[in-house]
């Protein structure tokens, strides 16, 4: 199911009742707190309850609800009740925004089902389960750092566990509209080419998408898997671009179901090292943004986080943003289309993972498919990265192939990129080496010159070359400086602005000698949690590449970065 806003839905969001569980006991027959078990004689006694307890805020964090769980990683048993009026003609779904990492779900005493992944949407049906009045939902949060998980074991940021996202209640009709994909044909931008799918008893139905601004009506019919292609005519439109990010409201009906939604219409591809966004060469000019607030130490988890943090990239003079390293909210997408960011969206495929591991494949797959089944109608979404800092094994290029092809196959409207950072250097000259370029549609390179590597000792300003005729977006660079330190500019382990500030300088200098150089991302925009950065005086848990500080102060950086942006890439 998608867009889950134009839905007929209940919230389940709100206070939840919570056990917290380091020992992972609850899942046993003896405690078993999904049993949700009362004493109901004078000689029963139960060791667990879920009245009485904390409560915890759904969507939310629970690392950062109690500070003894600021770094819990084990699980978190969370209880609600909600009441529902059935009706015969109805169907019923608990769809989860998100939750990490591990869901386990039970619904009036049974388990209803599972999902591994903490960033990408899931919902079970409920229909046959639901008791009119009273209904008991727990759910099991299980957040601990696995080795065949998506993350892997290591990584660089503060990964928060909990229900981190909404709940709801939906309520369909017994056949209704699961599915539609309605995009520009790749090849032709005066066609719509996508589909309509239904779901339930009635399979054969016909349907109309009708687009009112536009007076445009295409009808057809669901065939017997309920599917319907679309393939129409589609002119005098308004597309949509950064400067004007036109939306039109598009109905899908069908006889028993109907929903709309906003949508827009562009064209992104390559041709040669260029990137034409509707048929123009753009350059992309971006940031790369972690799914927190700082000030707030927690996840981001409202629209006004959300509104906050890309109205800070839009302040910087963007007109992409890199949303690191997994799927945001899908509203994050929907309101950075809204203000004309294009958007990167990633998979957590990142460093350390497990290629070779059995089950990772599926796991792999999966991610992917709940991703561009959630975004897919984004018109800001132009680049799928599949993955971060990998290195080349015969896992590692057979899966990321693998998956190339599988997103080709899912949606062929956008670009496919993974971000790599194994470039060889010799003297003044870097050259582009990983083999998997040459499969993905961008070349996109995390370079950390004047940081983790130092500035060659040589003259001439450092020349990058590549053996593949593709654009390159540098999807990182940077460095580390605290707000307001000025200590010693020329030493980096004093952490002083006027250092990041040379770093970026020298960057944006080099920038200007690379032709085939079409979008710049530094790293990153706001300061962020990472238990691993341990410096006691200057990281604190924290890592200091933010252009602006973790309470949302400007580096000389960000001046540096929202200048070039503003006055030189035009
Ligand atoms: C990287 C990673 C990013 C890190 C960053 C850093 O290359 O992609 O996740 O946070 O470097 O700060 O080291």
């Amino acid at each position: 199911m998608i867009h889950i806003e134009g839905r007929q839905s209940s919230s389940l969001n709100g206070l939840w009742n919570v056990i917290i569980d380091p020992f992972d006991a609850g899942s046993g027959d003896w405690a078993a707190y999904y049993k949700d078990r009362k004493p109901l004689k004078n000689s029963d006694f139960v060791e667990s309850a879920f009245e009485g307890g904390p409560q915890f805020h759904v969507p939310g964090d629970f690392n950062s609800q109690l500070l003894e769980l600021n770094y819990y990683e084990s699980s978190i048993w969370y209880k609600r009740t909600f009441n529902v009026q059935k009706t015969e003609d109805r169907r019923f779904f608990l769809h989860f925004a998100a939750v990490n990492y591990k869901a386990e779900v039970y619904l009036n005493g049974s388990k209803i089902g599972e999902h591994e992944g903490g960033f990408t949407p899931f919902q079970f049906e409920v229909t046959d389960l639901l008791k009119g009045g009273e209904n008991s939902l727990i759910v099991k949060v299980n957040n601990q750092r696995m080795k065949d998980g998506i993350p892997g074991l290591g990584f660089d940021w503060f990964n928060y566990g909990g229900i981190t996202r909404d709940v709801d209640l939906i309520e369909t009709p017994k056949t209704y509209i699961k599915d539609y994909f309605i995009q520009l044909a790749q090849h032709d931008e005066n066609i719509i080419d996508g589909y309509v799918s239904l779901d339930g008893p009635s399979k054969e139905q016909d349907i109309e998408i009708n687009i009112p601004e536009l007076h445009v009506r295409f009808k057809s019919r669901t065939d017997k898997e309920g599917k319907a292609i679309l393939k129409f005519p589609f002119r005098k439109k308004t597309l949509w671009t950064p400067e004007n990010p036109k939306l039109y409201e598009v109905r899908v009906s069908a006889e028993t179901d109907h929903i709309k939604e906003q949508i827009g219409f562009r064209t992104i591809k390559v041709d040669g090292t260029n990137i034409l966004l509707n048929g123009k060469s753009i350059f992309l000019k971006g940031i790369n943004i972690h799914e927190e607030v700082p000030q707030r130490r927690s996840r981001a988890y409202s629209e006004s986080d959300y509104q906050m943090l890309l109205n800070w990239a839009k302040d910087l003079g963007c007109n992409y943003v890199r949303l690191v390293h997994y799927p945001h909210h899908e509203k994050m997408v929907k309101i950075a289309e809204k203000m004309g960011l294009m958007v990167w969206e990633e998979l957590p495929i990142y460093q350390g993972i497990d290629f070779a591991n059995t089950g990772m494949k599926e796991k792999m797959n999966l991610m992917l498919k709940e991703m561009i089944a959630r975004d897919k109608n984004r018109a800001a979404t132009i680049i799928w990265s599949l993955s971060n800092e990998t290195y080349s094994s015969p896992s590692r290029d057979s899966s990321l192939t693998a998956l190339y092809y599988l997103t080709k196959s899912l949606d062929n409207t956008r670009l496919v990129t993974s971000a790599f950072n194994n470039m060889r250097f010799e003297g003044n000259k870097a050259y582009i080496e990983d083999k998997l370029n040459s499969l993905m549609d961008i070349m996109a390179i995390n370079q950390y010159l004047g940081w983790y590597k130092p500035w060659p000792e040589t003259d001439k300003e450092v020349e990058w070359i590549s053996k593949f005729n593709k654009p390159l977006i540098f999807s990182e660079f940077g460095g580390e400086a605290v707000f307001g330190n000025n200590i010693d500019p020329n030493r980096a382990s004093s952490w002083s602005e006027d250092y990041l500030a040379d770093i970026y300088m020298r960057q944006f200098k080099m920038f200007k000698n690379i032709p085939f150089l079409r979008g710049a991302t530094p790293w990153l925009l706001v300061d962020f949690r990472s238990p691993g950065r341990a410096h006691p005086i200057y990281q604190k848990g924290w890592n200091r590449k933010g252009l602006l500080s973790d309470r949302g102060e400007k580096k000389k950086a960000w001046h540096i970065v929202a200048d070039q942006f503003i006055n030189n890439f035009n």
